[in-house]
Protein backbone atom coordinates (compact mmCIF):
# COMPACT_ATOMS: atom_id res chain seq x y z
CA UNK A 1 0.00 0.00 0.00
CA UNK A 2 1.68 3.54 -0.92
CA UNK A 3 0.44 6.59 1.02
CA UNK A 4 -1.53 8.34 -1.44
CA UNK A 5 -0.35 11.73 0.53
CA UNK A 6 0.94 14.59 -1.29
CA UNK A 7 1.69 18.20 0.43
CA UNK A 8 -0.98 20.69 -0.16
CA UNK A 9 0.53 23.34 -2.41
CA UNK A 10 0.88 21.28 -5.36
CA UNK A 11 -3.65 21.00 -5.19
CA UNK A 12 -5.87 23.94 -6.60
CA UNK A 13 -7.77 25.44 -4.21
CA UNK A 14 -11.39 26.36 -4.99
CA UNK A 15 -13.00 29.56 -5.00
CA UNK A 16 -14.40 31.35 -2.55
CA UNK A 17 -18.00 32.03 -1.65
CA UNK A 18 -18.98 33.72 1.56
CA UNK A 19 -22.49 31.90 2.50
CA UNK A 20 -24.58 34.50 4.80
CA UNK A 21 -26.42 32.99 7.99
CA UNK A 22 -28.43 34.99 9.93
CA UNK A 23 -29.77 35.21 13.43
CA UNK A 24 -33.37 35.00 14.66
CA UNK A 25 -34.98 35.06 18.29
CA UNK A 26 -35.38 31.21 19.32
CA UNK A 27 -34.71 30.13 23.02
CA UNK A 28 -32.14 28.21 24.30
CA UNK A 29 -33.83 25.42 24.95
CA UNK A 30 -35.23 25.08 21.51
CA UNK A 31 -31.40 24.70 20.41
CA UNK A 32 -31.86 21.08 21.50
CA UNK A 33 -34.58 19.98 19.64
CA UNK A 34 -33.13 18.21 16.25
CA UNK A 35 -34.41 16.37 13.74
CA UNK A 36 -32.94 14.56 10.70
CA UNK A 37 -31.51 16.74 8.39
CA UNK A 38 -32.60 20.07 9.84
CA UNK A 39 -31.03 22.86 10.85
CA UNK A 40 -29.08 22.16 14.27
CA UNK A 41 -29.62 25.44 15.25
CA UNK A 42 -32.82 27.02 14.97
CA UNK A 43 -31.51 30.74 16.34
CA UNK A 44 -30.25 30.57 13.31
CA UNK A 45 -31.92 30.84 9.79
CA UNK A 46 -29.77 30.50 6.81
CA UNK A 47 -29.50 32.75 4.00
CA UNK A 48 -28.39 31.47 0.80
CA UNK A 49 -28.06 33.11 -2.31
CA UNK A 50 -30.41 32.09 -5.29
CA UNK A 51 -27.06 31.10 -6.87
CA UNK A 52 -26.26 28.69 -3.87
CA UNK A 53 -29.93 27.09 -4.35
CA UNK A 54 -29.88 26.05 -7.97
CA UNK A 55 -26.13 25.60 -7.76
CA UNK A 56 -24.51 24.08 -5.02
CA UNK A 57 -27.21 23.17 -3.31
CA UNK A 58 -27.43 19.12 -4.85
CA UNK A 59 -23.50 18.43 -4.45
CA UNK A 60 -23.50 19.70 -1.20
CA UNK A 61 -25.86 15.91 -0.78
CA UNK A 62 -27.91 15.36 2.88
CA UNK A 63 -28.44 17.20 5.66
CA UNK A 64 -28.63 20.36 3.82
CA UNK A 65 -32.56 20.58 2.88
CA UNK A 66 -33.18 23.64 4.96
CA UNK A 67 -32.55 26.85 2.83
CA UNK A 68 -34.98 29.85 3.75
CA UNK A 69 -34.58 33.04 3.04
CA UNK A 70 -35.18 36.02 5.24
CA UNK A 71 -37.60 38.36 3.42
CA UNK A 72 -36.41 41.80 3.52
CA UNK A 73 -32.96 41.46 4.37
CA UNK A 74 -30.39 41.89 1.78
CA UNK A 75 -27.27 39.18 1.03
CA UNK A 76 -25.44 42.18 2.22
CA UNK A 77 -27.13 42.44 5.38
CA UNK A 78 -27.06 38.81 6.05
CA UNK A 79 -23.48 38.46 5.40
CA UNK A 80 -22.89 41.03 7.87
CA UNK A 81 -25.28 39.33 10.14
CA UNK A 82 -23.05 36.23 10.48
CA UNK A 83 -22.58 35.35 13.64
CA UNK A 84 -19.31 33.50 13.01
CA UNK A 85 -17.72 36.80 11.05
CA UNK A 86 -19.50 39.30 13.31
CA UNK A 87 -16.80 40.61 15.62
CA UNK A 88 -19.09 41.51 18.53
CA UNK A 89 -19.64 37.59 18.27
CA UNK A 90 -19.50 36.67 22.05
CA UNK A 91 -16.73 34.08 21.61
CA UNK A 92 -16.32 31.11 23.93
CA UNK A 93 -13.39 30.32 25.62
CA UNK A 94 -11.66 27.90 23.32
CA UNK A 95 -12.68 29.86 20.44
CA UNK A 96 -10.40 31.38 17.91
CA UNK A 97 -11.07 35.35 16.62
CA UNK A 98 -9.12 33.86 13.28
CA UNK A 99 -11.33 34.44 10.18
CA UNK A 100 -13.83 31.31 9.87
CA UNK A 101 -13.14 29.76 6.38
CA UNK A 102 -16.31 30.04 4.53
CA UNK A 103 -19.09 27.34 4.07
CA UNK A 104 -18.51 26.88 0.47
CA UNK A 105 -15.09 26.49 0.99
CA UNK A 106 -15.24 23.87 4.21
CA UNK A 107 -17.36 22.04 2.60
CA UNK A 108 -16.07 21.76 -1.38
CA UNK A 109 -12.27 21.07 -0.38
CA UNK A 110 -12.24 18.11 2.08
CA UNK A 111 -10.33 14.63 2.30
CA UNK A 112 -12.59 11.34 2.97
CA UNK A 113 -11.18 9.14 1.55
CA UNK A 114 -13.91 6.88 1.77
CA UNK A 115 -15.23 8.71 -1.23
CA UNK A 116 -12.07 8.96 -2.95
CA UNK A 117 -8.76 10.44 -2.74
CA UNK A 118 -9.32 13.71 -4.30
CA UNK A 119 -10.19 17.06 -2.56
CA UNK A 120 -13.19 17.51 -4.68
CA UNK A 121 -14.53 13.52 -4.35
CA UNK A 122 -16.78 13.96 -1.41
CA UNK A 123 -18.62 17.20 -1.76
CA UNK A 124 -19.47 15.13 -4.91
CA UNK A 125 -20.33 11.81 -4.04
CA UNK A 126 -21.42 12.41 -0.58
CA UNK A 127 -25.32 12.13 -1.22
CA UNK A 128 -24.61 8.53 -1.21
CA UNK A 129 -23.94 8.90 2.46
CA UNK A 130 -27.60 8.01 4.69
CA UNK A 131 -26.46 9.58 7.95
CA UNK A 132 -29.65 8.74 9.04
CA UNK A 133 -31.27 6.23 10.59
CA UNK A 134 -27.75 5.74 12.60
CA UNK A 135 -26.44 3.78 15.04
CA UNK A 136 -23.52 4.49 17.25
CA UNK A 137 -22.05 0.99 19.61
CA UNK A 138 -20.54 1.67 22.84
CA UNK A 139 -18.17 -1.06 23.82
CA UNK A 140 -15.08 -2.33 25.64
CA UNK A 141 -14.28 -0.80 28.99
CA UNK A 142 -17.33 0.50 29.70
CA UNK A 143 -20.21 -0.54 32.35
CA UNK A 144 -22.99 -0.94 30.29
CA UNK A 145 -21.99 -1.47 26.61
CA UNK A 146 -24.70 -0.30 24.29
CA UNK A 147 -26.00 0.89 20.76
CA UNK A 148 -27.37 4.25 20.52
CA UNK A 149 -29.62 5.99 18.09
CA UNK A 150 -27.49 9.31 17.08
CA UNK A 151 -30.50 11.40 17.96
CA UNK A 152 -30.97 10.05 21.10
CA UNK A 153 -27.19 10.20 21.85
CA UNK A 154 -27.61 13.84 20.35
CA UNK A 155 -30.20 14.84 23.17
CA UNK A 156 -28.27 13.70 25.89
CA UNK A 157 -26.03 17.35 25.19
CA UNK A 158 -26.94 20.77 24.94
CA UNK A 159 -25.28 21.89 21.24
CA UNK A 160 -22.05 24.35 21.94
CA UNK A 161 -20.31 26.36 18.96
CA UNK A 162 -16.48 25.83 18.94
CA UNK A 163 -14.54 27.75 16.82
CA UNK A 164 -11.05 25.98 16.29
CA UNK A 165 -8.32 25.92 13.96
CA UNK A 166 -8.08 22.82 11.66
CA UNK A 167 -4.31 21.78 10.48
CA UNK A 168 -4.20 19.04 7.65
CA UNK A 169 -0.69 16.96 7.81
CA UNK A 170 -0.94 18.26 4.05
CA UNK A 171 0.15 22.06 5.07
CA UNK A 172 -3.68 23.79 4.54
CA UNK A 173 -5.44 24.92 7.38
CA UNK A 174 -9.08 26.43 7.99
CA UNK A 175 -10.55 27.96 10.07
CA UNK A 176 -14.09 25.89 11.50
CA UNK A 177 -17.27 27.00 13.36
CA UNK A 178 -18.12 23.34 14.45
CA UNK A 179 -21.61 22.80 16.68
CA UNK A 180 -21.28 19.69 19.05
CA UNK A 181 -20.99 18.61 22.84
CA UNK A 182 -17.68 17.69 25.00
CA UNK A 183 -16.02 14.62 23.98
CA UNK A 184 -15.50 14.34 28.18
CA UNK A 185 -19.16 14.60 28.54
CA UNK A 186 -20.19 11.70 26.49
CA UNK A 187 -17.22 9.55 28.06
CA UNK A 188 -18.17 9.92 31.36
CA UNK A 189 -22.17 9.29 30.85
CA UNK A 190 -20.62 5.97 29.63
CA UNK A 191 -18.92 5.61 32.55
CA UNK A 192 -15.71 3.73 32.10
CA UNK A 193 -14.30 0.90 33.94
CA UNK A 194 -10.99 1.55 35.67
CA UNK A 195 -9.36 -0.64 32.88
CA UNK A 196 -10.24 2.10 30.50
CA UNK A 197 -6.95 3.69 28.61
CA UNK A 198 -7.64 4.69 25.51
CA UNK A 199 -10.67 5.73 23.22
CA UNK A 200 -10.97 3.59 19.96
CA UNK A 201 -13.29 5.62 16.92
CA UNK A 202 -14.28 3.62 13.86
CA UNK A 203 -16.32 4.72 10.47
CA UNK A 204 -18.99 3.58 8.73
CA UNK A 205 -17.58 0.45 6.35
CA UNK A 206 -20.24 0.60 3.74
CA UNK A 207 -19.34 0.21 0.14
CA UNK A 208 -23.26 1.58 -0.91
CA UNK A 209 -22.59 4.41 0.96
CA UNK A 210 -18.83 4.72 0.65
CA UNK A 211 -18.05 4.16 -2.83
CA UNK A 212 -14.36 4.65 -2.21
CA UNK A 213 -13.95 1.65 0.09
CA UNK A 214 -14.07 -0.39 -3.38
CA UNK A 215 -10.40 0.71 -3.53
CA UNK A 216 -7.82 -0.43 -0.99
CA UNK A 217 -5.93 2.93 -0.84
CA UNK A 218 -6.60 2.39 3.03
CA UNK A 219 -7.43 -0.44 5.16
CA UNK A 220 -11.24 -0.10 6.13
CA UNK A 221 -13.26 0.69 7.67
CA UNK A 222 -10.84 3.98 9.11
CA UNK A 223 -10.23 3.67 12.54
CA UNK A 224 -8.56 6.63 15.35
CA UNK A 225 -8.09 7.02 18.62
CA UNK A 226 -7.21 8.74 21.59
CA UNK A 227 -5.25 8.26 25.30
CA UNK A 228 -8.20 8.64 27.57
CA UNK A 229 -6.53 11.96 29.50
CA UNK A 230 -6.66 13.38 25.94
CA UNK A 231 -10.30 12.56 25.30
CA UNK A 232 -10.94 13.86 28.48
CA UNK A 233 -9.62 17.19 27.95
CA UNK A 234 -11.88 19.58 27.22
CA UNK A 235 -10.83 20.50 23.52
CA UNK A 236 -11.82 17.26 22.67
CA UNK A 237 -15.59 17.75 20.83
CA UNK A 238 -17.78 15.72 19.17
CA UNK A 239 -19.15 17.69 16.28
CA UNK A 240 -23.01 17.10 14.70
CA UNK A 241 -22.96 20.31 12.89
CA UNK A 242 -20.75 22.79 11.20
CA UNK A 243 -21.45 27.24 10.43
CA UNK A 244 -25.04 26.58 12.12
CA UNK A 245 -26.26 23.51 10.39
CA UNK A 246 -26.56 19.78 10.59
CA UNK A 247 -22.67 18.36 9.79
CA UNK A 248 -23.07 17.61 5.55
CA UNK A 249 -21.80 14.15 4.99
CA UNK A 250 -18.42 15.42 3.67
CA UNK A 251 -17.75 16.71 6.50
CA UNK A 252 -18.59 13.51 8.24
CA UNK A 253 -22.00 13.28 8.99
CA UNK A 254 -23.98 11.91 11.28
CA UNK A 255 -20.81 12.67 14.09
CA UNK A 256 -17.34 13.20 13.70
CA UNK A 257 -14.45 13.70 16.09
CA UNK A 258 -12.75 17.11 16.75
CA UNK A 259 -9.33 17.22 18.21
CA UNK A 260 -7.46 20.75 16.97
CA UNK A 261 -4.35 20.31 18.27
CA UNK A 262 -3.72 17.03 16.56
CA UNK A 263 -3.24 17.21 12.34
CA UNK A 264 -6.38 16.77 10.49
CA UNK A 265 -6.65 12.78 9.99
CA UNK A 266 -7.10 12.45 13.51
CA UNK A 267 -10.76 14.00 13.17
CA UNK A 268 -12.69 10.91 12.19
CA UNK A 269 -15.70 11.23 10.41
CA UNK A 270 -19.28 9.73 10.09
CA UNK A 271 -18.49 7.47 13.28
CA UNK A 272 -20.06 4.18 14.35
CA UNK A 273 -18.62 3.00 16.99
CA UNK A 274 -16.54 3.70 19.88
CA UNK A 275 -14.59 1.50 22.34
CA UNK A 276 -13.12 2.05 25.61
CA UNK A 277 -9.69 -0.12 26.09
CA UNK A 278 -6.54 -1.09 27.56
CA UNK A 279 -4.77 -0.66 24.35
CA UNK A 280 -3.61 1.94 21.99
CA UNK A 281 -5.75 1.59 18.94
CA UNK A 282 -4.14 0.92 15.62
CA UNK A 283 -4.90 3.62 13.73
CA UNK A 284 -5.47 3.38 9.95
CA UNK A 285 -2.92 6.02 9.10
CA UNK A 286 0.18 4.40 11.45
CA UNK A 287 -1.20 0.99 9.59
CA UNK A 288 -1.06 2.20 6.20
CA UNK A 289 2.68 4.37 6.57
CA UNK A 290 3.76 3.75 10.45
CA UNK A 291 6.94 5.85 9.92
CA UNK A 292 4.97 9.03 8.32
CA UNK A 293 2.23 8.57 10.84
CA UNK A 294 2.52 8.20 14.53
CA UNK A 295 -0.87 7.56 17.30
CA UNK A 296 -0.59 11.11 18.74
CA UNK A 297 0.45 13.00 15.16
CA UNK A 298 0.11 16.22 17.58
CA UNK A 299 0.60 19.42 15.37
CA UNK A 300 4.29 20.11 15.36
CA UNK A 301 6.23 22.67 12.99
CA UNK A 302 9.31 21.26 14.88
CA UNK A 303 9.19 17.79 13.52
CA UNK A 304 9.07 17.61 9.14
CA UNK A 305 6.54 15.02 7.51
CA UNK A 306 9.40 12.46 6.00
CA UNK A 307 8.53 14.20 2.55
CA UNK A 308 7.55 17.72 3.51
CA UNK A 309 8.11 20.42 6.42
CA UNK A 310 5.84 20.87 8.59
CA UNK A 311 7.15 24.55 9.42
CA UNK A 312 4.48 26.40 8.01
CA UNK A 313 1.00 26.12 6.27
CA UNK A 314 -1.48 27.93 3.78
CA UNK A 315 -4.78 29.16 5.16
CA UNK A 316 -7.14 27.99 2.90
CA UNK A 317 -8.55 30.86 1.17
CA UNK A 318 -5.67 33.09 1.86
CA UNK A 319 -2.35 33.84 -0.04
CA UNK A 320 1.28 33.09 1.10
CA UNK A 321 1.84 30.44 4.06
CA UNK A 322 1.75 31.23 7.65
CA UNK A 323 4.13 29.62 10.35
CA UNK A 324 2.51 26.80 12.25
CA UNK A 325 2.40 27.03 15.96
CA UNK A 326 3.07 23.75 18.60
CA UNK A 327 0.31 22.48 19.62
CA UNK A 328 -1.35 24.20 16.36
CA UNK A 329 -1.66 27.58 18.83
CA UNK A 330 -3.34 24.86 21.93
CA UNK A 331 -0.04 24.29 23.72
CA UNK A 332 -1.61 26.04 26.54
CA UNK A 333 -4.53 23.83 26.71
CA UNK A 334 -2.66 20.70 26.06
CA UNK A 335 0.96 20.91 26.43
CA UNK A 336 0.79 19.17 30.07
CA UNK A 337 -0.67 16.03 28.26
CA UNK A 338 2.75 15.33 26.98
CA UNK A 339 5.16 16.35 29.77
CA UNK A 340 8.21 14.23 30.06
CA UNK A 341 7.45 13.09 26.00
CA UNK A 342 9.83 12.98 23.69
CA UNK A 343 7.44 14.32 20.75
CA UNK A 344 10.11 13.66 17.78
CA UNK A 345 9.26 9.99 18.76
CA UNK A 346 5.78 10.41 19.29
CA UNK A 347 5.42 11.90 16.66
N1 LIG B 1 -13.46 8.59 8.09
C1 LIG B 1 -12.55 9.50 7.69
N2 LIG B 1 -12.29 10.56 8.49
C2 LIG B 1 -11.39 11.48 8.10
C3 LIG B 1 -10.67 11.36 6.88
C4 LIG B 1 -10.97 10.23 6.06
O1 LIG B 1 -10.40 10.03 4.98
N3 LIG B 1 -11.91 9.33 6.50
N4 LIG B 1 -9.74 12.31 6.53
C5 LIG B 1 -9.14 13.10 7.62
C6 LIG B 1 -8.31 14.21 7.18
S1 LIG B 1 -6.83 13.81 6.49
C7 LIG B 1 -8.66 15.52 7.39
S2 LIG B 1 -7.59 16.78 7.03
C8 LIG B 1 -10.00 15.87 7.91
C9 LIG B 1 -10.67 16.84 6.96
O2 LIG B 1 -11.88 17.30 7.51
P1 LIG B 1 -12.82 18.27 6.70
O3 LIG B 1 -13.00 17.71 5.33
O4 LIG B 1 -14.10 18.35 7.46
O5 LIG B 1 -12.13 19.62 6.65
O6 LIG B 1 -10.83 14.73 8.08
C10 LIG B 1 -10.19 13.60 8.61
N5 LIG B 1 -11.17 12.57 8.91
MO1 LIG C 1 -5.54 15.70 6.66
Amino acid sequence: MTDPRTPEDQTPTPQATETPIAETQTSDSQRRILTPGSDLNPRREFLRSAAMFTGTVAALGGGLEVLTRRPGLSSAEAQAADPFSRADRPLGPYDTKEKVTPYQQATTYNNFYEFGTDKSDPARLAGSLKPRPWTVRIDGEVRKPQTIDIDTLQSWFPLEDRIYRMRCVEGWSMVMPWLGFPLAALIRRLEPTSKAKYVQFTALLDTKQFPGQKQQVLKWPYVEGLRLDEALNPLSFMAVGLHGRTLPGQNGAPLRLVVPWKYGFKNIKSIVRITLTDKQPLTTWMQAAPQEYGFYANVNPAVSHPRWSQATERRIGELGRRKTLPFNGYADEVAALYKGMDLRKNF
